[in-house]
């Protein structure tokens, strides 16, 4: 499914509605000025980058939660518009690299991606599920939520009717969970979703981990790939400058290590880097996580060790 010649273009998404830290829609700007667009031309994709979208003229001037969803009308427009333009991308042939912003943006991503290949199975590296309902968030944030709307759980909004629930729970896995609410371990048993926790990376090395999480969403490796990276599945030793850190994650051989074998089957169709807030921590932290954020997309790119 790869492109051939590998053409690659990037969706930076300066978005922060689907929580409450600022700081995070300076994540795209951040990964674009340290030069991820120059490594990838280095290890010979063709890259496209027209700017950031620009979301301002979408976002809701009056926004008042619904029930305890935060921001629901600017996460919804700003998803949308996110999800046509990786439709688009995925159409003409081109892999997107969505760069966030917040995890909500995936809502917009696996949407887009799964109006060109309906069959897409979709991996979430991650310290958390993303998989609350209205129903079970304490927070309200929908950046935990995207994957519940995704696959049509949860009471239906009205202001979220464009997405289709075209996600199956067979399709999506997790690595590296490590920090899932009791309402969303509830969802993942009912459902049967596979997860592979950092307990299970310890256990098994992070090899077994990725071949056993292919072997069960995409058996044959036949099917199309949508990776979503939110840095906070790696340590927070490694990448400090996120919003919601959770220690005991995976190392940065690790991270990078699910990146080449993702690459390996030649199924990835997309990917989606989130969560870099450069505002948190200090200069320094943001400077390492951005430099860890381009070091994921380019093993998922196939840049090679040897
Ligand atoms: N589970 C919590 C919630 O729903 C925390 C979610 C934190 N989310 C992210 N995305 N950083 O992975 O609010
Ligand atoms: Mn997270
Ligand atoms: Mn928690
Ligand atoms: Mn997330």
């Amino acid at each position: 499914f790869l492109p051939n010649p590998k053409s690659v273009a990037i969706v930076g998404c300066p978005f922060r509605g689907g929580q409450t830290k600022s700081g995070v829609e300076k994540g795209p700007m951040h990964l674009i000025e340290s030069g991820l667009p120059q490594q990838l031309a280095k290890i010979g994709w063709k890259v496209q980058f027209d700017g950031e979208l620009q979301f301002e003229h979408i976002l809701a001037e009056d926004d008042p939660p619904i029930g305890n969803l935060k921001n629901p009308r600017s996460v919804s427009r700003v998803s949308e518009l996110v999800a046509k333009v990786v439709g688009e991308h995925a159409k003409n042939g081109q892999l997107p690299l969505t760069l966030g912003g917040d995890h909500s943006l995936a809502m917009g991503t696996i949407s887009g991606t799964l109006e060109k290949y309906p069959d897409a199975c979709v991996v979430w590296v991650d310290a958390h599920a993303d998989i609350n309902t209205a129903e079970t968030s304490d927070s309200g944030n929908i950046h935990g939520m995207p994957l519940s709307f995704l696959l049509g759980i949860g009471t239906k909004l009205k202001e979220f009717s464009w997405i289709k629930p075209l996600l199956t729970p067979q399709r999506l896995v997790y690595i590296g969970l490590r920090d899932v609410d009791a309402g969303e371990r509830r969802i993942l048993r009912e459902h049967g979703i596979k997860a592979f926790s950092m307990h299970d990376v310890d256990k098994h090395g992070i090899g077994r981990v990725v071949e056993m999480a292919l072997d069960h969403v995409n058996p044959g490796r036949t099917l199309p790939i949508h990776m979503s990276f939110d840095v906070d599945g790696l340590d927070p030793s490694v990448t400090p400058s996120t919003g919601t850190p959770v220690h005991g994650g995976l190392t940065l051989r690790e991270g990078r290590y699910i990146c080449e074998a993702i690459y390996e089957t030649g199924c990835l169709v997309a990917l989606d880097i989130v969560e870099i807030n450069p505002s948190l921590v200090d200069e320094e932290a943001a400077k390492k996580t951005v430099a860890v954020g381009c070091s994921l997309v380019r093993s998922a790119l196939g840049e090679s060790l040897l």
